[in-house]
């Protein structure tokens, strides 16, 4: 019986641990008397990824200051930049938002159309 908890333990944590993806399997861990209470593994990771249009690129430093503003922002984890298709892709996560995404943008005259 030991035996069988545990194999579940581990097939739970590694079943975790992949739909965290990012984060290490060191900090998945749970007790085997909490598996049977999992229907559905939660989703962990939250991170979102969006390319924002945006009309007033017009080189590459618009890209580079546009990608040091953004990553000022608490839970933006990249930002690549196109200044030929004038485009912005970033991915975040928790706080940052779509919205204070594009706050941001328009403080610095770089709107998302
Ligand atoms: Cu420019």
């Amino acid at each position: 019986m030991a035996n069988i908890a545990k194999d579940v333990h581990t097939y739970v944590n590694e079943l975790i641990a992949e739909q965290l993806g990012s984060l290490d399997e060191g900090n998945v861990n749970i007790e085997p008397k909490r598996i049977f209470a999992i229907k559905e593994p939660r989703r962990y990771c939250t991170m979102e990824k969006k390319t924002f249009s945006i009309p007033n690129i017009t080189c590459g430093h618009c890209v580079m200051a546009i990608k040091n503003e953004l990553s000022e922002l608490e839970g933006i984890k990249t930002v690549e930049g196109d200044p030929t298709g004038k485009t912005i892709t970033v991915e975040w996560e928790a706080p940052v938002t779509v919205k204070s995404i594009e706050d941001k943008l328009k403080e610095i005259n770089y709107p998302a159309a």
